[in-house]
């Protein structure tokens, strides 16, 4: 019988040296929030139906979106506690500093609240994705420096998932560890302790309706995927969620690479580089992983603004690095690159 183990033991148990009460208490504050969205979730059908009489639902509630619940919910969680000097939302245009009158904290939340959330009407799987950054200088704290920095700099990150259970996976440099939520407990239970990208992948993840809008170099390694260009090795198979945070943690289970390429119209694709792809990059590079914009690792980006994108090719190493080749190529030829 595997040993019955709390996400708050063992953020406990295994929180980094230097982490103090504030940086183990904010990881307990998001597994609090991921609890408090997954009720939520979970009954999204049903509170639709029961708030079919016009805008309110049967508590009387003003019935929201749930990506802004989800937002709103996380936001309140951690703007009094003393831990953080700033946050950032894909829900929210500018970053957000920490109200009046409550302390400012060492540490910096980015977050995207629920990612994929246009699927929730039918019922697939959706995930919030967060990291978490030091402060770049005690004194200042609360800027927009604090808040734009390059994903090397993360201290944590990781996602909930939404599905058929809800799972929280995250990181804090030291391997990466899943927790599933029994309900009845209320508790994250460690469900998949030191997770590693296996070999060989079984997946690619990739939305073919946009073949069209890629580069040649893009067309070319996707070709590689399918089998053909000289690939070797056992045949992967395709599987599109949809939802970033499901084909991820799939992806991370059974091996596999997520692709979103740049495009003629999209030079730097759809995927956010602050708040979803540098934390599932660090995610993914501690388990054994890599990220890249097809160019430059995603973790070593520096971002210049909240809600820019990057083009993301991110999961099993071998995978990765054969894109960076297919483009670079490209690049040599024609010069046309993308940075992200
Ligand atoms: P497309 C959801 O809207 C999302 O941001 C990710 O969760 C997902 O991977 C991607 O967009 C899907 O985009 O263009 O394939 O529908």
């Amino acid at each position: 019988m595997s040993k019955i183990v709390t996400i708050e033991r063992f953020i406990l148990d295994y929180q980094p040296d230097y982490a103090r009460g504030e940086f183990t208490n904010l990881l307990y504050d998001i597994a609090l929030a991921a609890k408090v969205i997954a009720h939520k979730t979970n009954r999204a059908g049903l509170t639709d139906i029961l708030g079919r009489a016009g805008a309110t639902n049967i508590q009387g509630e003003q019935q929201q979106k749930l990506d802004v619940f989800a937002d709103d919910i996380i936001f309140r969680i951690c703007d009094h506690t003393g831990r953080l000097c700033a946050m950032a939302s894909e829900e929210r245009e500018d970053f957000m500093q920490i109200p009046e009158p409550y302390k400012k904290g060492s540490y910096v939340l980015v977050y995207d609240p629920l990612d994929g959330s246009s699927n929730i009407d039918v019922n697939v799987s959706i995930g919030t994705i967060f990291g978490i950054y030091r402060c770049v200088d005690w004194d200042l704290r609360g800027r927009i420096e604090d808040v734009l920095q390059p994903g090397r700099k993360l201290v944590a990150a990781g996602y909930v998932l939404y599905g058929s259970s809800t799972m929280l996976v995250y990181t804090t440099g030291q391997g990466v560890n899943g927790f599933t939520l029994d309900p009845e407990l209320g508790e994250f239970l460690l469900s998949h302790e030191n997770m590693r990208l296996p070999e060989p992948p079984a997946y690619y993840s990739v939305n073919h309706a946009y073949y069209e809008k890629w580069s040649p170099a893009t067309q070319r390694y996707l070709r590689w995927l399918q089998g053909s260009e000289g690939k070797t090795g056992q045949p992967m198979s395709s599987r599109y969620i949809g939802s970033l945070v499901a084909d991820i943690h799939r992806n991370l289970l059974q091996g596999g690479v997520f692709c979103y390429p740049a495009e003629v119209n999209k030079p730097n694709g759809k995927i956010r580089l602050l708040y979803e792809a540098a934390p599932l990059a660090f995610l993914v590079e501690q388990a054994g992983g890599y990220a890249s914009n097809g160019y430059a690792s995603i973790m070593d980006l520096q971002p210049t603004d909240l809600h820019q994108r990057t083009p993301l090719y991110i999961g099993n190493r071998s995978l990765v690095y054969q894109a960076e080749k297919f483009l670079q190529e490209e690049h040599s030829v024609s010069g046309s690159m993308t940075t992200g």
